[in-house]
């Protein structure tokens, strides 16, 4: 089978470790870079490989025979670029945030979905290691319907220094982690029917809220809160770990420090450790992270080559945004309040 050629759009902080990840699969291959910055996209180019470069994205679309686009640009441009994927009839992958505004991620999905477009969103963190580990325990049932479940990401990790961006960002958390952390939530309990919220601006730099919790009826009945912190001293940093846990009629689950998933039955307690893997283009402390983009990359290559269905479409995502602009409603308006979509 021929190799997928594809191009990316955006040579910024994460498109080299994107880039490493695509090249841990078979069958497909990154032919072009288009950056704004001509410079920024050779440099990468020469690093990876990748035989062209380009600072005209429509140049890039005319001149280049493409399987599918991979958007890794800052979230201003995501829907201008998923747009004009779809003119030229291009599958297309996006980074998440998907969008700005709830009504810009609509109009993408339908965009795509009109012109038959696969369109996908790049949503890792429900890949990581530990978390596939705590679904498969999950649906495991040992542990009988889950009623409460608490999802934990807080920590004082200087996230700024890498990512300085961020701190302009009006709407900071919930649309930088909460949409990861809310869909982990998704990934594991289904959809929410309710969403409760509130956020704090701790760190006085920042334009947005670096602190949110969300409390969510899901419609299974569970409730489940999330926590999500730039802002909390912890005794032991642990970025970038999500802890769980989960209580279920029969047992719990719990995802704790350094990757170790327990289940607890009336038959007692089981606990492994689920290190994720290191690959040689992504950075130690952020392997979690980084080794989770192999196979969420994966699962929307086989979507693309017709072979699966993916786990994280536009569609699915639009319900996970959904939960993000819900939590800023509710906390502007200190209201419990359905979901935006
Ligand atoms: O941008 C964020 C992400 O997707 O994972 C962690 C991060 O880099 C900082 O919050």
């Amino acid at each position: 089978m021929a190799n997928l050629r594809f191009a990316i759009f955006g040579t910024g902080y994460w498109s080299r470790f994107q880039l490493g990840g695509w090249q841990e699969l078979e069958g497909v291959e990154c032919v072009a870079l288009y950056n704004r910055t001509r410079s920024k996209a050779e440099a990468q180019a020469l690093e990876f490989e990748v035989p062209m470069v380009y600072d005209d994205p429509e140049e890039l679309l005319e001149k280049e025979d493409l399987d599918f686009l991979d958007i890794i640009t800052n979230v201003e441009t995501h829907s201008q670029f998923v747009h004009l994927a779809a003119a030229h009839n291009l599958p297309v992958i996006c980074q998440k945030p998907m969008a700005t505004t709830l009504q810009e991620a609509e109009a993408m999905v339908r965009t795509c979905q009109g012109a038959g477009v696969p369109f996908f969103v790049h949503e890792n963190w429900r890949w990581q290691r530990p978390i596939r580990q705590v679904k498969r325990a999950l649906d495991g049932a040992s542990i009988g319907a889950p009623f409460r479940a608490r999802i934990h990401y807080c920590s004082s990790y200087p996230v700024f220094d890498n990512q300085p961006f961020l701190k302009e960002l009006e709407q900071f958390i919930l649309t930088d982690m909460g949409t990861h952390i809310l869909d982990v939530a998704r990934f594991l309990f289904g959809e929410a029917e309710s969403v409760y919220c509130q956020t704090h601006r701790i760190h006085r730099d920042i334009k947005g809220e670096d602190v949110a919790t969300v409390m969510m009826g899901m419609a299974s009945r569970a409730t489940v809160v999330c926590e999500i912190s730039y802002a909390s001293r912890t005794e032991f940093e642990r970025f970038p770990q999500t802890y769980i846990t989960i209580e279920g009629e029969k047992g719990a689950i719990t995802l704790d420090q350094d990757y170790v998933v327990r289940v607890t039955t009336e038959e007692g307690t089981a606990s492994k450790r689920y290190r994720p893997r290191h690959y040689a283009w992504a950075e130690p402390t952020h392997d979690l992270i980084h080794a989770s983009i192999v196979p969420c990359n994966a699962n929307l290559l086989q979507a693309i080559r017709g072979a699966g269905p993916a786990e994280t479409t536009g569609e699915d995502n639009l319900k996970t945004l959904g939960l993000v602009f819900g939590a800023y409603e509710s906390a502007s308006s200190g209201k419990v309040v359905k979901p935006a979509v």
